[in-house]
């Protein structure tokens, strides 16, 4: 089957709590296993974003409504005809562990749509089904999808029962209406169902190419062996997802806030300027790469500078362009009635001063303390600056209760 090689251009989260299948789910709708790391493998969980695109087509020869197929032949009819080409997709498999979701909130900023996953034979909901589910909604990722997973472990008045459960919690909420679709990502059953669902529900972004390109770094990494040769040495690599314009070959770009330096004990951040040297999406080489998928572009920085994910949180700007790094963050806000990332959903507190609190934006995550806090406006003095590229983009504020970060609440740039 010869796929036209184009990169991805849909983002979709694959969100839920731990253990209820998201992996799973993500190697049924992609063939790939994203969880690559020795210690996740070894434990079993994911710890970073997991990255996974496929190609979803519709099957020419059975013309059924879920002949959709994004495998070598349909698995509705076993034919392999070329089917008809629909669109590239890329997922983002998020971590589910509630120690985790700095990760989880630090991939939101670049979904189109999420499919949060739900464990058919464990009760609903969970404390980071819920804890999800409200992170979407308030960075405004309204293309749902819920999959009830793991049927094939339940009786079926049981999966009826839970289902309803899920329709009475979207009732009244911003998903009022969300379609369910129950499946076995494990045996691969209903899966036709949820890619049509996805055709539906997550539509492709109208994108801007006129925009001036900006880029989230939500992955970074140093590719060479160790022991290479200098000579074969390649330069930096980020992992990004384009968030508006378009990036390429040989273009000047600038990574804000960009490299940590110390002098004579005060610590300031240095944009870095490089080229772009080379962009890929998996194994697909492109000259320019646009919004949709995970792009990996190469640079010519010292793989040093990238390496372990060390350019997590920063934004990649055409080096012409201006954009501004904030320590000091004003933002109106709004905080949740409960903690719902906590199995006992406590009260939450108003906001203090000097206390510390942990926000995220864009893919940048980092501590801070509130120098002032108002009825509906507060200041955080960053411990590491942000990059802020339009008024009002949105961040999320969490709050350790308990020992663990929870979500409390949303706020708004100023600037
Ligand atoms: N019976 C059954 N088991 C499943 C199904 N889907 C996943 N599992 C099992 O559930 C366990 C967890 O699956 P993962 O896909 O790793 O879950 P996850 O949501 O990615 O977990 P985290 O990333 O750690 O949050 C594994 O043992 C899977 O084999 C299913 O449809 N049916
Ligand atoms: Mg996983
Ligand atoms: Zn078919």
């Amino acid at each position: 089957m010869a796929w036209p090689k184009v990169q991805p251009e849909v983002n979709i989260g694959v969100v839920g709590h731990v253990d209820h299948g998201k992996t799973t789910l993500v190697q049924a709708l992609t063939g790939i296993w994203t969880s690559k790391h020795s210690e996740e493998l070894k434990r079993g969980m994911t710890i970073k974003l997991g990255y996974a695109e496929a190609s979803f087509g519709f099957c020419k020869s059975c013309r059924k409504p879920d002949g959709y197929v994004n495998e070598e032949s349909c698995r509705q009819c076993g034919s392999d005809e070329e089917p008809e080409f629909l669109r590239r997709v890329s997922f983002l498999d998020a971590p589910g562990h509630e120690v985790l979701m700095a990760t989880m909130l630090s991939g939101t900023a670049i979904l189109d749509g999420a499919i949060l996953v739900v464990a058919a034979n464990e009760h609903f909901p969970q404390p980071q089904t819920r804890e999800h589910f409200v992170a979407l909604g308030i960075v405004g990722v309204k293309n749902l999808i819920i999959v009830q997973n793991k049927v094939d472990v339940v009786s079926k008045e049981e999966a009826i029962d839970q289902y309803r459960q899920i329709q009475d919690f979207l009732k009244g909420s911003w998903a009022e209406g969300t379609p369910i679709v129950p499946v076995s990502a494990l045996h691969k059953i209903n899966i036709d169902a949820l890619i049509q669902a996805i055709q539906d529900k997550i539509p492709t972004p109208v994108r801007d190419e006129t925009k001036v390109p900006i880029m989230l770094a939500v992955r970074s990494f140093d590719v060479n062996k160790p022991g290479t040769n200098v000579r074969d040495m390649v330069g930096g690599i980020i992992g990004g997802s384009i968030l508006q314009g378009v990036f390429k070959i040989g273009q000047d770009v600038k990574i804000v806030p960009g490299i940590r330096l110390e002098n004579r004990g005060k610590v300031l951040y240095e944009p870095i300027y490089t080229k772009v040297f080379s962009l890929r999406f998996g194994d697909l080489e492109v000259k320019e790469a646009r919004p949709g998928g995970l792009v990996a572009m190469g640079t010519f920085l010292d793989p040093s500078i990238t390496k372990g994910d060390s350019l997590v949180g920063n934004v990649i700007i055409d080096a012409k362009s201006s954009i501004q790094v904030l320590s000091r963050l004003r933002f109106t806000y709004s905080l949740l009635e409960r903690v719902v990332g906590s199995k006992e959903m406590v009260k939450v507190e108003p906001i203090r001063s000097k206390e510390n609190l942990m926000i995220t934006l864009g893919s940048s995550t980092t501590l801070g303390v509130v120098t002032s806090a108002k009825s509906d406006e507060i200041e955080v003095e960053l411990r590491k600056p942000v990059a802020v590229w339009e008024n009002k983009v949105r961040l999320v504020i969490s709050r350790q209760i308990g020992g663990r970060w929870r979500l409390v609440g949303w706020g708004q740039v100023i600037l």
